[in-house]
């Protein structure tokens, strides 16, 4: 794999870190390809239960490469919706798809898509000097990558609104206090707090947490008639699960539960 970005395994979970960090590791197409193969092999490998993203170097991503887009060089009216539908649309639904919890620790500027790609995980931690920058107005581009989605449905339009218009920097205490990721941290403390909560993640109900994931995205468009037939069915599911009895021997035992991670 390229050493656009690092794969590290450890005990039940897995480090990925972009890295192209004299780019703010913008993504050009071989961080893409790397990235999406990390996170395939994550996907597949049962005793990879978490995953952290991060990025190495003084930011988290500046979104696309645009030394690699330069239209000038590129001759022609570039279809940028190409670009989106090879590379930014796949990585989003891989993210938000992959059926272990995903933490993002965003380690400084998060640009373009490089914010949005963070938002599509499933928890996002920030050092509080990271930023959030919705930078497609800056080069006359609209927000992608799930931008204009995410920032909607966790801020609402007024909020939405303003940051994809103006490209206002958003401080990662801004962004956990109006909701758009989980927690602002000190800088020191970012890394060794997303490990905390993959090790943690890494000794949990893993297909409990997959069902968990599905069922809060299917909530957001759903009626509540149709969310709690949703959570009937992924109940059921869980409820035949190893780690359930698990659970509640353990709770009855008076003692910690060992999960086992699986369906069955
Ligand atoms: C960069 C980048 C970068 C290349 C910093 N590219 N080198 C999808 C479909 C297809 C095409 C278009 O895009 C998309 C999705 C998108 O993501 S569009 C949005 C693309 N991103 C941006 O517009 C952000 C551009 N970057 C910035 O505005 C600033 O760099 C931020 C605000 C992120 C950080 O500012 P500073 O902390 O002042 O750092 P810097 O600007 O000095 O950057 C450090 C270096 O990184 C610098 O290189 P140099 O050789 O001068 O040290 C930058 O040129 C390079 N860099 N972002 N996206």
């Amino acid at each position: 794999m390229s050493d656009t970005v690092l794969h590290e395994r450890r005990d039940g979970y897995a480090v990925v870190t972009l890295n192209r960090p004299d780019r703010l590791n913008a993504f050009n197409e071989a961080q893409h390809l790397a990235l999406r193969a990390a996170l395939d092999e994550c996907a597949g490998d049962d005793a990879c239960r978490a995953v952290v993203l991060t990025g190495a170097g003084r930011g988290f991503c500046a979104g696309q490469d645009l030394s690699d887009r330069d239209p000038a060089m590129l001759g022609a009216a570039p279809d940028l919706g190409i670009t989106l539908e090879t590379f930014y649309n796949p990585l989003v639904l891989q993210l938000r798809n992959l059926a272990k919890p995903v933490v993002c620790a965003v380690n400084g500027v998060a640009a373009g898509a490089g914010a949005n790609i963070a938002l599509a995980c499933d928890i996002v931690l920030a050092a509080k000097s990271a930023k959030f920058i919705q930078a497609f107005s800056k080069i006359g581009l609209v927000p992608d990558s799930g931008g204009t989605w995410w920032l909607t449905r966790h801020l609402g339009e007024a909020r939405a609104k303003a940051l994809a218009l103006t490209a206002h920097p958003l401080s990662a205490e801004d962004a956990a206090n109006w909701g758009l990721i989980w927690r602002a941290v000190e800088d020191e403390r970012l890394m060794a707090e997303a490990i905390a909560l993959a090790e943690a993640f890494a000794r949990g109900p893993t297909h409990a947490y997959a069902l968990t994931k599905q069922a809060i995205h299917a909530a957001s468009t759903n009626t509540l008639e149709e969310q709690l037939q949703v959570e009937r069915a992924l109940q059921r599911e869980a409820g035949r699960s190893d780690d359930y009895k698990e659970g509640v021997a353990a709770f009855l035992e008076k003692r910690a539960p060992e999960f086992k991670g699986k369906r069955q």
